[in-house]
């Protein structure tokens, strides 16, 4: 009996200590980015030299530069803190890049430094997936049709242009960040970004062409602190 007691005592102490320490805490931080000022048109992309993508598309796509939403919303906006959480360790789960219909997909992918990318080719059509790293080793695969996908990692933070070799109007950005607590900025330009213990925290926000904007906030508690970016839409 005293060795039961003992046990059940030991188990209660160590979820307390877990609850303390290692736990997901409560606190969160969490906005909007809009832009201010008007976008650059965005242009429809010419696909004819590539029928087999072309014929995805009944409409034509345009562009991905600056994607925009209801009420000035901004998308494709990661957030992510970027000073006053220790660095994580790579995620067990792969990121991942689609190629299909001749776009990347999603058009920002986030990653953790040296989590695996899982490399998709779901087009009846090669493509040569180059990212422009400066940071990190530049590198460019062919990736025919039908091939499996393969992994790639970067092991320094960086964001980092990526364009296929074959089709030009491909364009893509990688985000190498040091950990995982980032988001990006969705249909109405809204993030989250919880789990946080309290703590004082810089918050970056990237576009890939309006650049960067950082916010310090501090949590105490369990408290939700909203926050908001707005970028100043460069002209024509
Ligand atoms: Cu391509």
């Amino acid at each position: 009996m005293r060795t039961k007691l003992g046990y059940a005592a030991g188990l209660a102490v160590l979820a307390a200590t877990t609850i303390a320490f290692g736990g997901p805490s409560g606190g969160s931080i969490s906005g909007k980015v809009t832009y201010e000022g008007t976008p650059a048109r965005q242009k429809p992309i010419d696909m004819s030299k590539e029928p087999s993508c072309a014929k995805q598309h009944p409409t034509p796509i345009t562009t991905e530069t600056v994607v925009t939403g209801p009420g000035n919303a901004l998308l494709n906006v990661v957030v992510y803190i970027s000073a006053g959480v220790p660095d994580d360790p790579p995620p067990a789960q792969p990121a991942a890049v689609d190629q299909k219909g001749c776009q990347y997909i999603p058009h920002v992918i986030p990653m953790v430094v040296n989590q695996e990318l899982k490399v998709v080719n779901d087009d009846p059509t090669s493509h040569n997936i180059h990212p422009l790293a400066k940071i990190n080793n530049e590198w460019n695969k062919s990736q025919p049709p039908g091939t499996p996908p393969f992994i790639e990692k970067f092991g320094k933070p960086e964001f980092i242009p990526v364009k296929c070799n074959i089709h030009p109007w491909m364009h893509s950005s990688f985000a190498v960040l040091k950990n995982s607590h980032y988001a990006v900025s969705s249909g109405d330009g809204g993030f989250s970004l919880p789990n946080l213990p309290p703590g004082k925290y810089t918050i970056t926000a990237w576009h890939e062409s309006y650049g960067d904007q950082t916010q310090d906030v501090t949590i105490s508690g369990n408290e939700t602190k909203t926050i908001n970016f707005v970028f100043k839409a460069k002209p024509y």
